[in-house]
């Protein structure tokens, strides 16, 4: 147990490290990411569910699960996601299992009663298209969002509204954190459905296989895109049970960012193809910028760490271990 003072009657989450801790989507980027950060900070008791365990769009089986387990700190990192085509096409899935997932999550874990604190992570995409840039946290509700991913950007917005809704009226520490576009290990490498980022390690690393001339990127290549790496988001994520319990979300982002030009040369460059980009204008561009401010977060003192070639490099290597192998 941590240590517990007269003054202060609950330890800080980094003083309480064998209290309970339930990670929510821990296959996922985000999720994975957290619990490695949880585990080797010494973390000794952290509940997790696989999907086929525990299918979080079922309120009873939530209730249920959280009233058994009774954790001290949730963090909600399950959630519906993919990149500009995915969201696109299947608008009714993100719109309903992100709204599911996130509402039963809180709600039962403030019917548990047991839960001090839980962090629910949402995206950069909730805010307007044209948000002035950087985007600060003020600039929520603001303007129309970017068509492409509404429906995941107003499920998101609602868990945001959700949290405060629960700690103003049922004193629920409930706060969100806002990544940026992220990256990194157990990232969803599916050629259509993925990010860009993934997407075109496995186009690259696909056509290199091949010998292949050339490798078809989607859009124009001049959307601005920030990236963050996961491990970076997981610190943010621990610094931020830690230290946050405010009622407004907290952007989290890297401060630096790439048009997708720049994006498709540098993972051309990581992975080795030697042939020719080819732009696909019939695929949409989506947001043409969406650079956080992450100025609140960092006069917190979270800083990243990864820079985009670095992360790129190791993600790579993931991705040829990992995927490439288990495809074989
Ligand atoms: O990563 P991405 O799908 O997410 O696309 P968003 C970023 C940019 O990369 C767009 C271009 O301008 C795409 O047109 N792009 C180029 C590609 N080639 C590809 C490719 O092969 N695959 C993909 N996916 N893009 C998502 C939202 O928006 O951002 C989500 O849809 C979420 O809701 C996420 O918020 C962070 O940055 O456009």
């Amino acid at each position: 147990m941590g240590t517990v003072t007269a003054a202060d009657p609950h330890p800080s989450f980094l003083a309480d490290k064998d209290a309970k801790v339930f990670v929510a989507g821990h296959r996922g980027l985000v999720g994975s990411a957290v619990l490695r950060r949880l585990l080797a900070l010494g973390f000794t008791s952290v509940v997790v569910r696989t999907h086929a365990e525990l299918d979080l769009t079922r309120q009873a089986d939530v209730e249920a699960f959280l009233a058994a387990e009774r954790p001290r700190y949730v963090v909600l990192a399950a959630a519906k996601v993919g990149g500009i085509h995915a969201n696109s096409t299947f608008p009714a899935d993100f719109i309903a299992a992100n709204l599911q997932i996130q509402t039963n999550v809180v709600d039962a874990a403030l019917r548990c009663g047991s839960v001090r604190k839980l962090l629910f992570l949402g995206s950069s995409c909730i805010y307007p298209k044209f948000a002035p840039q950087p985007i600060t946290e003020g600039a929520l509700l603001s303007g129309p969002l970017e068509p492409t991913n509404e429906w995941y950007a107003v499920a998101k917005i609602a868990g945001i509204k959700m949290c405060q809704a629960y700690r103003i009226q049922h004193g629920l520490d409930a706060v969100s954190a806002m990544p940026t576009n992220l990256y990194g290990p157990h990232d969803n490498f599916h050629p259509e459905n993925s990010h860009v980022l993934p997407a075109l390690i496995r186009r690259f690393h696909e056509a290199k296989a091949t010998n292949a001339p050339e490798v078809v990127v989607w859009g124009s290549g001049s959307p601005l895109r920030e990236f963050l790496h996961v491990d970076d988001l997981a610190d943010a994520v621990i610094f931020l049970m830690d230290q946050y319990s405010g009622l407004e979300h907290v952007n989290v982002g890297s401060g630096s960012e790439v048009t997708i030009k720049e994006l498709a040369e540098l993972v051309k460059e990581v992975v080795g193809f030697q042939g020719k980009l080819v732009w696909d204008s019939s695929k949409p561009d989506g947001t043409p910028r969406k650079l956080m401010d992450s100025s609140k977060i960092q006069g917190m003192g979270w800083k990243p760490k990864i820079a985009l070639k670095e992360g790129l490099v190791e993600t790579y290597k993931w991705y040829v271990e990992n995927v490439v192998s288990d495809e074989k």
